[in-house]
């Protein structure tokens, strides 16, 4: 897969896209990223990207015109267009689903926005899809790719090393996860729960999904009125 991101802060990639699972993904070639900077297509000497909304109110709002530049820039670098995705509180929210989703392709043209918000033709002319990370606000869209990346990327085949990883996390089934625990069985007072010590491959696995069920039940009900919650 290749992943572009457009944005005014390429700086704030460089970490993240350095360590661990976005990194070996990399090196492995199993998804290419390139950051490309909004800011060196802007037309003037001042390097201007924003300017003040028609119709007045407070903040700024990102011009068309750098960033379709920008975008015509960026869309040539590689053969498809794939599917373009402007980071925005006003988007869908991101859940694992969408993220299985955009896993299956092999081209996403992803776009930070800052300021109040983006020019409405901006959204209209690049035929954008709109994705939002939660109900909050945060100060730019940059954050939010980089989530939206991180979800996207370990999907890729190979990219966890163990396959059975990703399936067995929570909300690919709908459900939270079990309770894990490793090495002392006991510790300070607390000790494993028995059935695990059992060997007992079957009791485990029901045991397990019990638990799943009984702490989404409690801690995120919310999840079980989904349509793909399991019937249990
Ligand atoms: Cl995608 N952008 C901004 N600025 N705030 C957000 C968001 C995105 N998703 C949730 N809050």
């Amino acid at each position: 897969m290749r992943i572009d991101i457009l944005t005014l802060f390429p700086e704030m990639f460089e970490s993240p896209l350095k360590y661990s699972i976005l990194k070996r993904a990399q090196d492995e070639g199993i998804v290419s990223i390139a950051i490309t900077n909004i800011r060196d297509f802007a037309a003037d000497k001042y390097r201007k990207v924003d300017d003040r909304p028609y119709g007045g109110g407070a903040g700024m709002v990102m011009m068309p015109a750098p960033l379709f530049d920008c975008f015509e820039h960026v869309e040539k670098l590689a053969p498809r267009r794939g599917r373009v995705i402007l980071l925005t509180p006003q988007g869908q929210p991101f859940r694992q689903a969408k993220a299985q989703e955009l896993a299956q392709e092999e081209r996403l043209i992803l776009i930070a926005g800052r300021y109040e918000g983006f020019d409405e033709r901006i959204r209209i002319g690049l035929g954008a899809e709109q994705i939002s990370i939660g109900d909050y606000i945060l100060n730019g869209g940059e954050l939010a790719a980089m989530v939206l990346l991180d979800a996207v990327v370990r999907l890729l085949p190979g990219a966890l090393g163990d396959e059975q990883s990703a399936q067995d996390d929570s909300f690919s089934e709908g459900l939270l996860e079990y309770p894990q625990y490793t090495r002392p069985e006991v510790f300070r007072g607390m000790r494993v729960p028995e059935i695990l010590l059992s060997g007992d491959h079957a009791k485990i696995a029901q045991w397990r999904r019990q638990q799943a069920l009984e702490r989404t039940q409690a801690w995120r009900p919310d999840l079980l009125e989904r349509s793909d919650a399991p019937d249990e």
